[in-house]
């Protein structure tokens, strides 16, 4: 290539990338996918590096990271944050590997993470306590983010061992249920919806208002040490124990190795099985463990060599929209869905893919007979990323909202602040029949059996008109329902009869209130302790409540000032459905047992052996001590182990929890 077309082509991807990067870190909306992204900064740095002359100071390849926004005060890292080297085939990985080799020799091991895909944080502590948090940034100044990170469950307020400095390194993210979840919420709030769990996450930390970021289930990973003194740790894997140690959430899942073959089987393994965890990875970390060794490495300006991530191949797949089809939620909400040639995808076969509102059908310009590719936002909901222009014929048909619902021919409006259309029809079949079978659904008053065909049948027959009929249903009424036999009919009888003893919390979360999730039905439930107090609450007495917000306390109390919602709450009273919190009596068979728990349980994650052994009245602590009375062994185990046999402390598996805990309940 001459100079002339190099230094055309660098303008054009310095430009290009400047804005892919504001689209990605200013308005957490990024237009490209990771890999297209990394294509375009590896063709500048090979450019670059072939053409010296053309490398300037502000080239987009000389940073990593995006500006802060207004609003946050910023603050240098004590030490650089440095990113990691990409790795994308495992040629590249032994490429690395060689590297190492060539400088520290050939007793090397490796420590091999997931790679969260969230957003980096920072998390000072002085004499113990959390005094800062803050955002990567560039690497070198990031945004003051503590109001929001402190609102997170899993990171440590306090240190189990308070030292005079200590700044960690971890992974903020948001776990794929609660994106879900969260994205729901949104649509049918007629909110733009977060493109992934990572862009909630970082859009989630980025807000002013720290009850929005506590509202969001949101967790840190931490895995490295940015600064702490006077301490000899000597490898990796006793950075990431100490971590624990001190109280912070570490990923279990990790391989210590000196085999490159098990490092690359370790990342093919993961590759395959990226899906069944609940959080989002794009990729592994591989780091060399011993920390002499790291020293001898040393770093280039932006990464350290003694690092490499590798990268999962996007998971994207061609297909053709056939159609594209309205649904209407429960809220009203019209959502475009696009109706496609069945194609596989992430371990799946998709046929449809949202196109969540009519602004991102305009945005992606996606049209009827389009080839698009799709991808899987939060590794969950099937979504259009992109439309192949260059594959169009002139056939495809442009897509507009229908001005009037597909379901019940109501008038379709846009609210000024809005990316949604809503069907105004107050009696619209759709809204019910999807407000019905929120109700039903697990989360909320879990009665099987009552699948959507059911409810489609319940409200066509006119034996249902809304969620509290459903409970003076009789058996004889169902088994005339097509399909339904004797037995389904009394087992839904028997299901419907159970749900009037499910918890305060699915309640309210099942009464379909406007941005009222699962999580929200519980504090509130947890506050209130009845719905009827939750009934006579004003907005400014539920917004002293944690998480509630301005938005969701008016919908609440708009929501109680409907005559057809307060007729259905009183006949659901009098169904004697449960209206009140229930006092569950604190089971105590561990009562005054302190247990530690270390590497990966066969069934249950960290919080929920936590959880488990909390609720039956025993204590978790972050670090063995003679004061332990257990310490619950899973794979992988960490030096809390070896101490816990020096210590002679017992030793119990995960199986041993569960008979501990049932012994007590005979
Ligand atoms: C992750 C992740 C990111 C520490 C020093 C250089 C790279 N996203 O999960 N980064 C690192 O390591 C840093 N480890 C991880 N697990």
């Amino acid at each position: 290539m001459e100079i002339k077309e190099a230094k055309t082509r660098v303008e054009q991807l310095k430009k290009e990338i400047e804005e892919h990067n504001r689209a990605y870190y200013e308005l957490d909306r990024p237009r490209i996918s990771d890999r297209e992204y990394d294509e375009l900064m590896n063709e500048l740095i090979k450019l670059e590096t072939s053409f010296p002359e053309l490398l300037t100071p502000d080239s987009p390849s000389q940073r990593v990271g995006g500006k802060p926004l207004a609003g946050f005060q910023t603050m240098h890292h004590r030490e650089p944050l440095l990113s990691l080297g990409n790795a994308f085939s495992r040629e590249d990985l032994k490429a690395f590997h060689q590297r190492v080799v060539q400088t520290v020799g050939w007793d090397v091991e490796y420590v091999v993470e997931l790679k969260i895909d969230g957003l980096t944080v920072a998390l000072s502590y002085e004499d113990g306590f959390l005094v800062s948090g803050a955002t990567r940034g560039d690497g070198l100044v990031g945004e003051v983010i503590t109001q929001n990170l402190k609102t997170i469950a899993t990171v440590p307020l306090k240190l189990s061992e308070p030292v005079p400095v200590l700044v960690v390194r971890g992974e903020a993210f948001m776990p794929k249920k609660a994106f879900l979840e969260l994205n729901q919420e949104r649509e049918e709030g007629g909110e733009a919806v977060f493109a992934n769990p990572r862009n909630a996450a970082a859009g989630s930390l980025r807000q002013l208002d720290p009850k929005i970021a506590a509202s969001r289930q949101l967790q840190v990973f931490c895995y490295d040490l940015v600064y702490l003194e006077g301490k000899d740790i000597k490898t990796h894997q006793e950075v990431l124990e100490y971590l624990e140690e001190q109280g912070f959430l570490v990923n279990p899942l990790r391989l210590c190795t000196n085999s490159m073959e098990e490092v690359i089987a370790y990342v093919e393994q993961w590759t395959e099985k990226r899906h069944e965890l609940p959080y989002e990875i794009d990729g592994l970390v591989i780091k060399v463990n011993s920390l002499d060794q790291r020293r001898v490495l040393g770093a280039t300006s932006k990464a350290p060599r003694w690092a490499m991530a590798y990268k999962f191949p996007a998971e994207e797949a061609e297909t053709r929209v056939k159609d594209i089809i309205v649904r209407v939620g429960r809220t009203g909400v019209l959502t475009p869905t696009a109706v496609l040639e069945p194609v596989k995808l992430a371990g799946s076969t998709v046929s449809r893919a949202t196109l969540h509102n009519e602004d991102y059908i305009k945005e992606k310009d996606v049209r009827i007979g389009d080839r698009v590719i799709v991808h899987k936002a939060g590794d969950i909901i099937p979504e259009v990323v992109n439309v192949v222009k260059e594959k169009r014929t002139g056939t495809e048909i442009p897509f507009t909202m229908p001005e009037n619902c597909p379901e019940c021919g109501s008038r379709v409006v846009r609210l000024p602040e809005e990316a949604a259309f809503r069907c105004t029809g107050g009696a619209c079949p759709a809204q019910l029949r999807e407000s019905l079978i929120h109700f039903v659904s697990r989360d909320a008053m879990d009665i099987d059996g009552l699948g959507p065909a059911v409810v489609s049948q319940l409200l066509g027959s006119g034996l249902v008109q809304d969620m509290a009929d459903l409970y003076f249903l009789t058996k004889e009424q169902l088994v005339k329902l097509d399909r339904l036999g004797e037995k389904s009919a009394q087992n839904l009888i028997n299901a419907i009869e159970k749900s009037k003893s499910n918890t305060l919390a699915q309640l309210i979360f099942a009464l379909g209130i406007r941005y009222v999730g699962a999580r929200t039905g519980k504090i509130l439930a947890e506050h209130l302790g009845s719905l009827d107090r939750l009934q006579e609450a004003r907005e400014e007495d539920l917004m002293q409540i944690p998480e509630i917000g301005e938005k969701m306390a008016r919908s609440i109390t708009a929501y109680f000032q409907q005559e057809h919602n307060l007729r259905i709450i009183d006949k659901l009273k009098k169904a004697g459905v449960n209206m009140e919190m229930k006092q569950v009596a604190q089971k105590d068979v561990l009562k005054g047992k302190t247990f530690v728990i270390t590497g990966t349980l066969p069934t249950l994650s960290r919080k929920e052996a936590q959880k488990l052994i909390e609720e039956n009245g025993g204590k978790v602590s972050g670090s063995v001590s003679k004061k332990t009375d257990y310490v619950v062994v899973g794979e992988d185990p960490g030096s809390k182990y070896d101490k816990a046999l020096s210590l002679k402390i017992t030793v119990i598996n995960e199986d041993e929890l569960f008979r501990l805990v049932h012994s007590g309940k005979k």
